[in-house]
Formats: structure tokens, C-alpha cells, sequence
């Protein structure tokens, strides 16, 4: 039995953040697998608030080729109506589960969960986001948004908590990451906040990576938010990504990740980001996000 929890599903049809189309229906493929109705079933009270209103590709002045910021003032825009947003729902004692949508949007939700509190960070990722114009080789945002909220970025981003950082690096975790830019490796290493790659979980395991992250995420802290980018997982098992990398987690894995959060308490916003259907097989990477919702908020198999 799962203790109930108040459930405020928000999407968030956007993908001016990636470089390539197809995440802004990640929202519709996950409601699609039933995230409402399996939520409800699990014991808990359920609200969907529908979708953001998002600027679309095609009605948007193209930036131009060398952009290193590409589509800065839109994103900025959209992360601004959900940090409001999200900031109202955490204040309701509802939990944030918001639905991607590319990762730039996560600017937007983890700052408005962080407002008026003191929050961790659980980066679960392919790539770990750490991009600024500076350091970026495609000037997307959504390789940018973990930079942002340890306080690294365009001031039009860095603010939207309403305190820079968003987050205290020292209280960030990045887990599963494999696929990084020679600037954004060099940015990393100098930084505050706890990376563990691939190779410290096929070294130690998912169980004490994710142990030695809670306690990390929630020393001191109110609580953490979860930012999971569905290309943590191995391609192979979801395919319908916006940027596939080989060598990922198992859904395995990506399930006991979930399972330890759900049991830490202290799960208080997420996001589920980077569905891309275009690439997906027969919807098999929403119904993914939508097995590992479940398990972040308490399913469990007995
Ligand atoms: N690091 C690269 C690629 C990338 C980051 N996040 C995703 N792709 N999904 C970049 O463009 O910053
Ligand atoms: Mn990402
Ligand atoms: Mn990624």
C-alpha cells in the first residue's frame, strides 16, 4: 500500500530546446500509456493541469546558424509560466509530476520547485546538461539547464527560483552520465556537484549509487527534485529518444533508481523529459516513463 500523495500532472510540449523535432509529443505519448489512470489506481489523488501553452517551431523566428543560445528568449518565456506554476503547485502540498517535452524545460520546473526552499537535485541522464553559451557545440539549451541551476549560465535563465543558484552544487547528483563535451568535462570536474558515470555503476551498483546520492540530496535539505532523461536508458530498450546514446542503464535499473527514491520520503517535484515518439516503437518508451513514474511514487512489486 502506497501512502496517497497529491499528484498535479502538468505537460510541457516543447522542443525548441533540442536539435532535432519530435519531444513536444512526448506529453500526449506518456498520457497516452495511461499515467492518470495507473497513478489513480495506485492510491493516488491525481489532477492533470493539461499542457503549457509552448511556442512551436514553425510559427518562431528561426535564430541564426551560429546561435549559442538558439531560441533563448522563447525557452526563457515558457521556463518562466512553469516556474510560476510549479512554484503555486508545491504550494498547494501537491507534487509536481511534469511531463517533456526537451530538457531546457527543466530550467522552468526545478527552479519553481525550489523557490522559498531548500531543495537537492537528482540528474538521471545520458549527458549531463553542463553546457553554457561558452562551452556548448550545438547551442541547444537543453544541454544547458544543470548548468543553470547550480547558478552557470544567461541571466534571463539563472534567476527563475528567485535566488542564484537555483540549486547548492553540493547537493546535486548526476548520475549514469556517459556522453559529455570537452568543455562541459572540464566545467564538471571543476565543479561542486557529485557525478557518478557509468562506471561507478557498473563498478558498485545502481543500489549504492543511489543510497550514497539520497544522502547527498537530502542532507539539510527540504527535500530533493528529480530531473530523468528517458535517454539514461539503453536504446535499446528506449528507443524513442531525442539523442540516443549506447551504454545506457537497463530498465532494470532505471526501476530500482525509482524504487530508492519513492523509499527515501523526500521525493517532492520530477520531470520526465526527452520522449521522443517520431523515434519510438509502438509507444514502448512512454509506457517506460510511465512504469518508472510509477515506481518514483511508490509502486512496488509485492
Ligand atoms: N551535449 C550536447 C548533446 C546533448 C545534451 N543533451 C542532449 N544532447 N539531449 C549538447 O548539445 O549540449
Ligand atoms: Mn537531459
Ligand atoms: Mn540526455
Amino acid at each position: 500500500m502506497t501512502s496517497e500523495t497529491r499528484v498535479a500532472i502538468l505537460g510541457v510540449p516543447i522542443d525548441l530546446g533540442a536539435g532535432r523535432r519530435g519531444v513536444d509529443m512526448g506529453p500526449s505519448a506518456i498520457r497516452y500509456a495511461g499515467l492518470s489512470r495507473r497513478l489513480h489506481d495506485l492510491g493516488h489523488h491525481v489532477v492533470d493541469f493539461g499542457n503549457l501553452a509552448t511556442p512551436m517551431v514553425e510559427t518562431t523566428p528561426l535564430p541564426p546558424p551560429d546561435a549559442r543560445l538558439r531560441y533563448l528568449e522563447p525557452i526563457a518565456e515558457v521556463c518562466q509560466r512553469l516556474a510560476e506554476l510549479v512554484s503555486d503547485i508545491a504550494a498547494q502540498a501537491m507534487l509536481p509530476l511534469i511531463l517533456g517535452g526537451d530538457h531546457s524545460l527543466a530550467i522552468g520546473s526545478a527552479s519553481g520547485s525550489a523557490r522559498g526552499r531548500r531543495l537537492g537535485l537528482i540528474w538521471i541522464d545520458a549527458h549531463a546538461d553542463f553546457n553554457d553559451e561558452t562551452t556548448t557545440p550545438s547551442g541547444n539549451i537543453h544541454g544547458m539547464p544543470l548548468a543553470v541551476l547550480t547558478g552557470r549560465g544567461h541571466l534571463r535563465l539563472t534567476g527563475l527560483a528567485g535566488k542564484t543558484p537555483a540549486f547548492d552544487p553540493a547537493r546535486v547528483v548526476l548520475i549514469a552520465v556517459r556522453d559529455l563535451d570537452p568543455l562541459e568535462r572540464e566545467a564538471l570536474r571543476t565543479s561542486a556537484i557529485t557525478v557518478f558515470t557509468m562506471h561507478e555503476i557498473d563498478r558498485r551498483g545502481m543500489a549504492a549509487v543511489m543510497e550514497q546520492a539520497l544522502t547527498i540530496a537530502t542532507r539539510g535539505t527540504d527535500g530533493f527534485h528529480l530531473s530523468f532523461d528517458l535517454d539514461v536508458v539503453d536504446p535499446r530498450e528506449a528507443p524513442g529518444v531525442g539523442t540516443p546514446v549506447s551504454g545506457g542503464i537497463s530498465a532494470r535499473e532505471a526501476h530500482l533508481a525509482m524504487e530508492l527514491i519513492a523509499e527515501s520520503g523526500a521525493l517532492r517535484s520530477l520531470d520526465i523529459v526527452e520522449v521522443n515518439p517520431i523515434l519510438d516503437e509502438r509507444n514502448a518508451t512512454a509506457e517506460l516513463a510511465v512504469e518508472l513514474a510509477l515506481s518514483a511514487l511508490g509502486k512496488r512489486i509485492l
